[in-house]
């Protein structure tokens, strides 16, 4: 990654594809000077009109010939995206006609952005942060409304300013220590009760925000579900009539499903990453024997399961098999089949596993799907305890994980009598992950993994 500032950068910052408009972004020491070269401009001066909208001609200068008329915005670098020279070109959104633009702001003397430069630059110059950074990127693949909510609360600093405030308590729980050494031959100044309430007081907020990570993934990531069941049973019968297209085969026999298949859907906004795959029985041929092998580890990893039972039939071995080793896991029980004559012993299913949410539905009419998806997310995403801030990140959330480690040791120490001093060391260890997770100190990898996973042109 090219970290020269003084380069000016150019990228198309619009999606891929055709569109309305299409935005061209420069930034950079030369960004006004080079956007002149390729965009004359008729009504105004943008230099005496910062941000505002000044029209004219994109034109190719050595040929003179126009291309396209669009707009050009001037941001000053006091008032702009990179805190840099900042200059949008608004144009005809034609990938070609953009492809085109680029290309002559290149040859004007930009250079072509790297994924995520135009931000890695704002938190170059100190503008934002790097949770922030993460933020932005994450609003803009933000796939349901309450994660692009979470998101902008994070690029508006509030996860910030919750890692600001854990410092100065921090910092004020390192002076108490302090202050308590200083004047250890007079009367202490600090009781050691003191320091055990802040220090617990630090713990319980700190564990609050590791255990926000479960929701933070699902809502970024999405949870995965897998649909588990006997052969014949109507997994993908159901799989497909949740997903309301007909993606899986369905047979009227057994082993049919052999390779898993991932689909995603939204439930009243979380991404549910939906696997369909091999029924668990009796194989016939090796080929299922390996699908069925496949199948019961993705299960073991998903994050819930539909343990879809075939209530036209008698239960069997298996059906107890799969509910006792899968009885962990978040799991909904469908009945499917309803529209058929029932044979199943429910009863006797339901006590083999007490206390698990339970449906009939019909995956082949439709009947009771309602039913399901509330239960579905009444089960595998519960609404989480009432939370400020929610981390989306396995970085962030392991930084976090080691600072409370860090105060539990230092709780510890503080509980079998130790010194003031190791107490404080091991208080002192938890401000350079502060550092690191706000970015003050940062890696040129961390950088990098952060960063390549933006999009060029943001
Ligand atoms: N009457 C009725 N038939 C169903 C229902 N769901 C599935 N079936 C039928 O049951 C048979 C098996 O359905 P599939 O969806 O292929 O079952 P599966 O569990 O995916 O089977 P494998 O992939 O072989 O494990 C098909 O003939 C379906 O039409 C239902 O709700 N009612
Ligand atoms: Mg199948």
């Amino acid at each position: 990654m090219n970290q020269t500032l003084e380069d000016t950068i150019i990228a198309v910052s619009t999606p891929a594809g055709p569109g309305g408009i299409g935005i061209i972004r420069l930034s950079g020491p030369e960004a006004l000077p080079i956007a002149r070269k390729i965009f004359s401009i008729r009504d105004r001066d943008p230099a005496a009109s910062p941000r505002m909208m000044c029209f004219g001609y994109l034109h190719d200068p050595e040929s003179g010939e126009v291309l396209d008329a669009g707009y050009l915005c001037y941001f000053p670098a006091t008032h702009s995206y990179t805190r840099e020279e900042v200059v949008e070109l608004n144009l005809h959104g034609s990938p070609v006609l953009l492809a085109e633009a680029v290309k002559l702001g290149i040859k004007a003397g930009a250079r072509l952005a790297h994924p995520g430069e135009f931000t890695l630059r704002a938190y170059l110059h100190g503008r934002i942060d790097i949770i922030q950074a993460e933020a932005i990127n994450d609003l803009i693949r933000a796939c349901s409304l309450d994660q692009a909510r979470v998101s902008f609360r994070q690029l508006e600093g509030s996860l910030s300013r919750k890692m600001a405030a854990i410092r100065e308590k921090v910092v004020e729980l390192l002076s108490l220590v302090e202050t308590s050494l200083e004047f250890a031959e007079e009367e202490p100044e600090v009781s050691p009760d003191q320091l055990r309430d802040t220090l617990d007081e630090l713990i319980t907020d700190l564990g609050k925000l590791v255990r926000s990570y479960e929701q933070g993934r699902a809502m970024l990531e999405g949870l995965s579900v897998a649909i588990l069941g006997k052969t014949n049973v109507g997994k993908s019968t159901l799989f497909n009539a949740l997903l309301e297209e007909e993606r899986a085969i369905v047979t009227p026999y057994p082993g049919t499903t052999r390779d898993f298949i991932r689909e995603n859907i939204l439930l009243d906004g979380v991404l549910i990453k939906l696997v369909d795959m091999a029924g668990f029985g009796q194989a016939q041929h090796p080929v299922e024997e390996e699908g069925m092998v496949r199948g019961q580890r993705l299960a073991e990893k998903a994050d819930g399961l539909l343990l879809v039972l075939d209530a036209s039939r008698k239960e069997t071995r298996e059906d107890f098999q799969l509910l006792e080793k899968f009885g962990q896991k978040k799991m909904v029980l469908v009945f499917n089949k309803a529209d058929l004559e029932p044979k199943i012993n429910r009863d006797k299913i339901l006590a083999a596993s007490p206390g698990a949410p339970w449906v009939e539905v019909s995956a082949l009419t439709g009947e009771n799907l309602d039913e399901l998806k509330k239960l579905m997310l009444r089960t595998f995403s519960p609404p989480a305890e009432k939370q400020e801030e929610i981390i989306l990140h396995e970085r962030q959330k392991t930084l976090v994980e080691n600072m409370k480690q860090d105060l539990e040791r230092a709780r510890r120490l503080l509980e079998e009598g130790y010194g003031e001093e190791l107490v404080a060391e091991a208080v002192r260890e938890v401000l350079p992950a502060i550092g690191q997770l706000t970015g003050e100190v940062s890696s040129q990898e961390v950088l990098e993994e952060i960063f390549s996973r933006f999009c060029i042109g943001k």
